[in-house]
């Protein structure tokens, strides 16, 4: 419970979190070590690592070395599938795709994966993976029927129904690249018919984009792309991006979101 107790603690004081993702298939023209401390000097709070395709094992036990020797910020797998599982990291949102059409990505892999989890000892953030609108590579390859943007009752009903099979987790995904990000009205609904921890992902390249998902409800907003040839300006980025958040979360603690 270590890394849902060090999110709980980071909530708690500052309303809402970002994550940061890194594809191990991206990484390898990226520096690494420059991009992990802009990310912890910009002030984000865990390094998602996962990617869809192109994943082994090894990769990503090389990525979270790296990481580690560079910044103190928690590594959490965001598991494209079960070559993603690490025992280098800290915790794993063990998720389960629930809106694919195959039941492989709703259960077959996390029985693969499970036995492995436990091997390792990983903490697992038990997390309902919601596919909306583009879905990008995610996806097409977890075989999605996407929920369309003008249907939040939708994924207000998915997460109702994750919350009472136990999940504590909800990852709303409009896709990696996603050329419009989750519509605010699907995370206002699942905050106000849930008490999950809502993550939101997918298309989120600016302040206003997160200032929005922060407002409506989102506990924790996650960038990916934004890392990926960024250069100099990424913690200018970021940093827009993180008091975007602020200011977001200001807005509805005040009532007004
Ligand atoms: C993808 O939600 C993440 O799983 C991040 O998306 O790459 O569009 O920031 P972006």
């Amino acid at each position: 419970m270590r890394i849902e107790k060090y999110l709980e603690k980071r909530l708690s004081e500052k309303g809402v979190l970002h994550f940061s993702l890194i594809d191990p298939e991206k990484a390898r023209s990226m520096d690494v070590s420059q991009v992990a401390r802009a990310l912890e000097r910009a002030g984000s709070d865990a390094i998602l690592i996962g990617g869809s395709t192109g994943v082994m094992q090894n990769d990503v036990d090389m990525l979270i070395d790296q990481i580690r020797e560079a910044c103190s910020l928690p590594t959490i797998i965001f598991p494209g599938g079960v070559s993603n599982i690490s025992s280098k990291a800290d915790a794993i949102l063990f998720m389960s795709l629930l809106n694919s059409s195959n039941p492989f990505y709703i259960i077959g892999a996390q029985m693969l994966g499970a036995p492995i989890v436990r091997k390792y000892g990983l903490e697992a953030l038990p997390t309902a993976y919601l596919i909306i609108g583009y879905g990008g590579a995610a996806g097409y390859v977890g075989e999605a029927r996407p929920i369309p943007y003008e249907k939040p009752e939708l994924t207000a009903a998915y997460a109702m129904a994750a919350e009472l099979l136990g999940m504590r987790y909800v990852y709303l995904e409009a896709g990696s690249g996603a050329p419009r990000p989750v519509p605010i009205e699907h995370i206002s609904l699942v905050r106000r018919s849930t008490r999950l921890k809502i993550i939101v992902g997918g298309g989120i390249r600016g302040r206003e984009e997160a200032f929005k998902a922060a407002a409506a409800g989102a506990d924790i907003v996650v960038t990916g792309t934004i890392i990926e040839g960024a250069g100099a300006k990424l913690s200018v980025r970021l940093r827009e991006i993180i008091g975007g958040l602020r200011d977001g979360y200001r807005e509805r603690a005040s009532g007004k979101g």
